[in-house]
């Protein structure tokens, strides 16, 4: 048997929970997907959490086991209605028909705490409301302490914020969506932390990196370097914690726990980086060119069009399942254009896009990990060096060489990625 869908009363088979992004960005805009479930698709997914819907979901549950049942249902608080007549003839007080939907919730059932926008049975697919836009924003940079890297509006408030800085909490946000380069919600709290320490402010403050994730980066040999990192300058972690508002008049943030839904915690803040959700453009979403979720939806290695052959995708519109950065793009150009070269003599692509990214991570005013990696998170490095370590000289490269090469020779067309500097640094050995 394959999936069911339960309108609390009833849809067919088929749950995959899809729901736009917010933050958009690049040139077909920037990513994303749904990230408000633990999972992307159910065998059971029960839309309503009233009776009807809490009933299915414990029946199914028992059938299917705990895990593969969810219920979508937007509000708080759970009520027994029958109860209402006797509220509305004075005889009970409204109280106590109530309780919070969490706690009626069947244990093992997990509650997706949205609003259905859409449904489309033939697919399997349920359109959950685009609730991702964090509450507060964007008119809470309006207020100061608060910035974002992740826009032309609000990076320099980043900035100001670091140099205002007097004492208390300084936080870094990572959101409940991939992001373009996710180590860059990092970087910028490493620089703030070099920089306190340059003033003579360090003391004064407390950093936290509260990320969605329950890793701090994707490639082990680097998440493990920055974790020592992260040790060594006393840096607090908070794994599975997303931001959900911000109250900018009162310097406060509210995060979500998610292996809690519903449950939230208030941080004061001297100083909060927020990296926003982000998704696919609008024009992207239910396109005939995108998968479910949005994104263009290309072949991993030829980045040609799965179903219309005259159709490429490149950079952070597409669904390749790697790290959306300007280094992919670069190693993605060199080849789509042999793709392109081969597809327009009717011949078959054959060169391969083996998913290769890269990040360079700043951690301090002079010096960078450089991450690089392929689509199975292996490293992939350039130089023969180990990369994992904090170096001046990539610093360097980040800072200076970087632009030089953007400019000139990437958006020029001469630039395809490193590959052959590695096969040359590595003797053709890589
Ligand atoms: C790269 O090719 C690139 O694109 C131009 C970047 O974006 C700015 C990068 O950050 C990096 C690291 C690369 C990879 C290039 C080398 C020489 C390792």
């Amino acid at each position: 048997m394959s999936a069911i869908g339960v309108v609390s009363s009833c849809l067919r088979p088929g749950v995959w929970l899809l729901k736009p992004g917010m933050q958009q960005m690049g040139s077909f805009g920037l990513h994303t997907a749904a990230r408000c479930a633990a999972k992307d698709y159910y065998e059971v997914l029960v839309l309503g959490g009233g009776a009807g819907g809490i009933t299915m979901s414990a029946r199914m549950k028992r059938k299917v086991g705990a895990g593969n049942v969810a219920v979508v249902e937007p509000s708080e608080t759970h009520y027994y209605q029958p109860l209402w007549t006797l509220v509305g003839g004075g005889a009970k007080r409204l109280a106590t028909s109530a309780r919070p939907t969490g706690s009626v919730m069947p244990k093992g059932v997990e509650w997706i705490k949205s609003r259905v926008t859409a449904l489309d049975p033939d697919k399997n697919c349920v359109w959950l409301e685009n609730d991702i836009k964090i509450k507060g924003l964007p008119e809470g940079f309006d207020h100061p302490k608060i910035g974002s890297n992740y826009s032309v509006h609000t990076v320099e408030k980043t900035w100001k914020a670091l140099q205002d800085f007097k004492e208390g909490n300084a936080i870094f946000t990572f959101p409940n969506t991939p992001v373009k380069c996710a180590g860059a919600p990092q970087k910028i709290m490493y620089l703030s932390e070099a920089y306190w320490r340059k003033t003579g402010k360090r003391s004064k403050a407390n950093i936290m990196f509260n990320t969605s994730l329950g890793v701090i980066f994707g490639v082990k040999k680097y998440a493990d370097a920055l974790l020592e990192i992260i040790k060594e300058r006393n840096i607090a972690v908070n794994y599975k914690c997303n931001l959900v508002e911000v109250r900018a008049d009162k310097q406060e943030a509210v995060f979500e726990n998610l292996d809690k839904p519903g449950v939230t915690e208030v941080h004061q803040y001297e100083m909060l980086h927020v990296t926003p959700p982000m998704g696919p453009p609008d024009v992207l979403i239910n396109s005939p060119v995108s998968d479910q979720i949005g994104w263009v939806d290309v072949d991993k290695e030829t980045l040609q069009h799965k179903k219309y052959p005259n159709v490429f995708g490149i950079g952070d519109c597409t669904n390749l399942p790697t790290s959306k950065t300007a280094a992919a793009v670069a190693a993605q150009s060199g080849v789509l254009d042999k793709t392109i070269s081969l597809v327009m003599k009717n011949q078959l692509p054959t060169k391969k896009y083996d998913g290769y990214t890269s990040c360079p991570l700043v951690t301090g005013y002079n010096k960078v990990i450089l991450a690089e990696f392929d689509y199975d998170a292996q490293p992939l490095e350039t130089f023969p060096i180990d990369q994992s370590k904090e170096r001046v000289t990539m610093y360097h490269m980040k800072a200076d060489m970087m632009p030089f090469l953007y400019w000139n020779m990437l958006l020029k067309g001469y630039w395809g990625g490193p590959a052959p500097v590695r096969k040359l640094m590595h003797l053709g050995l890589k």
